[in-house]
């Protein structure tokens, strides 16, 4: 694996790799490795002819009493578990690179941003979209491959796409889960022992859900309450949102569409903030 640190070796490596007829797959991430990212990079490596990996802690995408400054990072880590997993390049661009002073030129998908995890991490999504489209400009992936565990995310950048015209295949792959249905984050890290037993309130909110609708619920606010009512009964728990929406536009439905309906939540568990979902 050749580790590049910069935009100019990023974009020549790439043109001598696509002059040759290789087909280039990325996999955007912030890094902090683990499982769930890891089953998108073994997607990248075995589809594609060219992996890339990029690591990159996007300062855009994290408002200002976020956790960017002590967001996990173990880059020595990651390049050693990316160089295992048969990665071609990994990109490890500087922040002052991608965002360099006068910096003023951004991306947003209207609407969608606002909503759900938009609601309550203003400019969030506008940080992501620009990031992303920039790699994208950088990688000029064929593939691009998003994991559904940031379903809001998915959603949003692959209306970006189709909107700004890039030739670029979207692919989505299943949340990774520990075994007890904690989904795979980053973010998880934080969690103390307890907090880190209370947070499979999430998982467990969504099943419940997911069998009230088996069961023949069709009645959104209903399968949205029962959710809510999970989060409550777990004292680490703090409800952020719990939604039943259209996983298209993700707008709000009242009545449930299997096969288009996402259900999405974000809790605190103490200062940490989880999200997961599950589309019925
Ligand atoms: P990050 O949180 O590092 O996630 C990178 C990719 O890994 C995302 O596509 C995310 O959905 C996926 N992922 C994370 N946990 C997962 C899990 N448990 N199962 C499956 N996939 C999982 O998402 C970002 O970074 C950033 O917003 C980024 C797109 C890199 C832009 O900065």
């Amino acid at each position: 694996m050749k580790l590049i640190e910069n935009v100019r070796d990023m974009k020549e490596m790439i043109q001598k790799e696509k002059k040759n007829g290789k087909t280039i797959g990325f996999v955007p991430t912030m890094g902090f490795l683990h499982e769930g990212h890891l089953s998108l990079v073994r997607e990248a490596v075995k589809k594609s002819e060219c992996s890339v990996v990029s690591i990159f802690v996007n300062p855009a995408q994290f408002g200002p009493e976020e956790d960017f400054s002590r967001y996990p990072r173990d880059e020595d880590r990651d390049l050693r578990l990316l160089d295992k997993e048969g990665v071609s390049y990994a990109f490890v661009p500087k922040p002052q690179e991608m965002y360099p002073r006068g910096y003023r030129t951004y991306v947003q998908v209207q609407d969608m941003e606002n909503r759900l995890c938009g609601a309550s991490r203003p400019g969030h999504f506008k940080g992501v979209c620009t990031v992303v489209l920039k790699l994208f400009h950088i990688v000029q992936p064929d593939t691009a491959i998003f994991g559904q565990k940031d379903a809001q995310q998915a959603i949003i950048l692959k209306r970006m796409i189709r909107d700004l015209n890039l030739d670029i295949v979207l692919r989505i792959m299943p949340i990774v889960r520990d075994k007890d249905g904690l989904a795979l984050s980053s973010r998880n890290a934080y969690l103390g022992s307890e907090q880190r037993e209370a947070a499979v309130c999430l998982y467990q909110s969504l099943k419940q859900a997911e069998q009230a609708v088996k069961d023949g619920e069709r009645n959104a606010d209903l399968v949205r309450s029962l959710i809510q009512e999970k989060i409550a009964g777990e004292p680490l728990a703090r409800m952020d949102y719990a939604a039943v929406v259209d996983s298209e536009n993700l707008k709000p439905l009242e009545t449930i569409q299997p096969g288009q309906t996402l259900l999405a939540l974000a809790v605190f568990i103490g200062e940490t903030r989880l999200i997961d979902n599950m589309m019925l």
